[in-house]
């Protein structure tokens, strides 16, 4: 019990430091009894879920990912975020997906060791998916328009699961 408060301040305080207290309310209130309304209605708690980055909205420039993730909720082991964007044509801007290694690479959008996820072209149809397997903050970010999308366009966004069963 102990370390599980320990641990859930210092996702707090970590996340937090970002500016970003993001993606984990389900767990600091369900320690405080109150996981009942922080829960996303349909989310189910049996199984991993699908989740479309940005629901509605998709993976695109000018919309605000971090918040996007806060509202969101808790993520858990095992999800599977799906990324969704249009392959780039002579009208519209490529997109892609990356991980960044670290917070600071993340604050300033600089993707010199990042790892490229997903193409430009990899999120057409059904989107790209990617599982959120390991205990560990994933820090998500568009590599397009030389840091611009992840700088200026609030396409970034920070998610640390937990495992299912550890917020009630
Ligand atoms: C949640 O489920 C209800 C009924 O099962 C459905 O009408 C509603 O659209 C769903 N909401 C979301 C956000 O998926
Ligand atoms: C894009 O532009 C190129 C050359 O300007 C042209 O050949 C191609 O047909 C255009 N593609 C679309 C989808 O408009
Ligand atoms: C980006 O990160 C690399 C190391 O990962 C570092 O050498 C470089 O100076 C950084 N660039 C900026 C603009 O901070
Ligand atoms: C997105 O929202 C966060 C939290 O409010 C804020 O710190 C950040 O500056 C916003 N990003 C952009 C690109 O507006
Ligand atoms: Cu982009």
């Amino acid at each position: 019990m102990a370390s599980i408060l320990a641990q859930g301040l210092m996702t707090m305080l970590i996340t937090c430091m970002l500016g970003v207290c993001m993606a984990n309310r389900g767990f600091d209130h369900g320690r405080l009894g109150h996981r009942h309304v922080y829960h996303h209605p349909n989310k189910t708690q049996s199984g991993p879920n699908k989740i479309t980055v940005g629901g509605s909205e998709n993976w695109h420039f000018g919309y605000n990912y971090t918040i996007w993730a806060i509202k969101h909720g808790s993520f858990y082991l095992n999800d599977i975020l799906v990324f969704k964007y249009d392959a780039p044509t002579n009208n519209t801007h490529p997109h892609s997906v990356y991980l960044l290694p670290n917070l600071r690479s993340f604050k300033k959008c600089n993707f010199s060791e990042a790892t490229m996820l997903a193409s430009p072209t990899q999120g057409g149809d059904e989107g790209f998916e990617f599982a959120l397997k390991n205990r560990q903050p994933y820090y998500f970010a568009c590599g397009e328009g030389n840091g611009y999308h992840c700088n200026s366009g609030g396409m970034k966004f920070v998610v640390w699961p937990t495992p299912r069963g550890q917020n009630f």
